[in-house]
Formats: C-alpha cells, sequence, structure tokens
C-alpha cells in the first residue's frame, strides 16, 4: 500500500549511507524492515559491514538477510546507527517506542557517531504528543508510577498485546502516556526519569542527525 512505498523507499535510501567496515545500529520497525533487507542485498554483493540489532525482531531480519552481527562485548562505539520514529518534530525530537523496543533502541542509537531516523512523511508533526508517549517502566508496583505519572497531566495505559500485557526484551512493561501536545519534551524527559520504577522514555532529543522521509513520490532528505 502507499505507506509502505514510502517506508520502503525511505529505509533503501538509508542504506546507501552504509560504507564498507562501518559498525552499524540497526534500529526496529516495519521501516527499519525495508533498511535491512536492502542492507542484506549489499552485504551479498560483498559489502563488509556488521551491525548491533536494537531488538531481538531485528536480530531475526537480520540473520534472515544475511546482515553479520557483533555486540557490546566486542565494540563500544558505532559509526552509524539507523532507525525508525513514530513521530519527528522539526527540532528533530522524536517519539519512539511504538514498536516496544524504545530501550534497547536509545541504547543502540546513542552510541552511534551519526544517527539517521527514516520515517515515511505521516510521522511529521509540529509538536510531538499525539502519539502517546511510551514509557518503560519495572514491572513491581507498575501501578505507581502510572498513577504518578498521570499526575504530570496525562492518561497512561499499560501496553497489552492480544489481551496480554505486553512484556520487553528487557523484562520490562510499557505505559503509553497520552500527552496530546508535549511542550517542553526535554522537561518532560527528565521529569519521568527522576520517577522511581521508570527505565526510559521514548523521547528522543539531541540525538537525530538526518532524517531521511519518504514521500508520495519522492525520498526528502533532512540535515540537523
Ligand atoms: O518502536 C519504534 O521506535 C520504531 O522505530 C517505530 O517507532 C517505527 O515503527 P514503523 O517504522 O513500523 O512505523
Amino acid at each position: 500500500n502507499q505507506v509502505d512505498f514510502k517506508k520502503k523507499a525511505a529505509g533503501e535510501k538509508a542504506a546507501e549511507y552504509i560504507q564498507d567496515g562501518m559498525v552499524i545500529g540497526l534500529g526496529s520497525g516495519s521501516t527499519m524492515y525495508w533498511m535491512l533487507k536492502a542492507l542484506g542485498q549489499k552485504v551479498r554483493e560483498g559489502l563488509s559491514i556488521q551491525g548491533i540489532p536494537s531488538s531481538i525482531k531485528t536480530e531475526n531480519w537480520a540473520r534472515e538477510f544475511g546482515i553479520p552481527l557483533t555486540n557490546f562485548e566486542k565494540v563500544n562505539r558505532l559509526d552509524l546507527a539507523i532507525d525508525g520514529a513514530d513521530e519527528v518534530d522539526p527540532h528533530f525530537n522524536l517519539i519512539k517506542g511504538g514498536g516496544g523496543s524504545l530501550l534497547r533502541e536509545k541504547i543502540v542509537d546513542q552510541a552511534a557517531d551519526h544517527f539517521i531516523v527514516v520515517v515515511d512523511d505521516s510521522k511529521l508533526v509540529d509538536e510531538l504528543g499525539a502519539f502517546p508517549l511510551p514509557v518503560e517502566v519495572v514491572s513491581f508496583g507498575w501501578q505507581l508510577v502510572k498513577y504518578r505519572i498521570e499526575q504530570l497531566g496525562c492518561q497512561a495505559e499499560l501496553r497489552k498485546r492480544n489481551g496480554e500485557v505486553f512484556v520487553t526484551n528487557n523484562q520490562n512493561y510499557i505505559l503509553d502516556c497520552q500527552f496530546n501536545v508535549i511542550k517542553k519534551p526535554e522537561e518532560l524527559h527528565h521529569k519521568l526519569k527522576q520517577m522511581l520504577g521508570v527505565v526510559e522514555t521514548g523521547l528522543f532529543f539531541n540525538m537525530t542527525d538526518r532524517v531521511i522521509i519518504g514521500k508520495d513520490n519522492e525520498v526528502k532528505i533532512q540535515e540537523r
């Protein structure tokens, strides 16, 4: 469908930024599926790189596409990370976590010298917050954290999948927090991070260097 075409175009364009010898942070989500597929093709054509996956799902796709993998036991910095996003504002602040991988994504994305975000144009917003902000929390006492986060002015819901509580790759829970508009993303992030039981938030700021945007019949590239 039209959105997948945009995601595919953006993902394939992002793969062009990967050069021989790089260690790459591999993001998560359906846009990243197309980047990984294109990267696998380049590996088959002789590109020599190694990737660190930001979720078990991405790891499985990378193996399926023949992308060599490494880990943080072997490397402590990445040349480039590529990842999707749920919202991108004009300052390149992001909301991420729609797929539930935000903690590993932020660890991988922050470890990279250069960070590229790949989205279809439906993700571009003037202000963050329409998309419910995912917050990864420790499962013990999550109800207390939910209550405290709601005091900041949102509706927080425990994420479920098929009626079961969603458990992240790190054995935590996710609260999806509907703020509608987030005027000061950095301030909100720091307030959340100070809360006992909060592991990480889906607010990514001061990280993104380049945004690759799939549009109707072109791919646009914006640099910070
Ligand atoms: O969960 C995430 O952070 C993903 O990167 C997500 O935000 C992007 O998902 P999509 O590419 O499937 O829209």
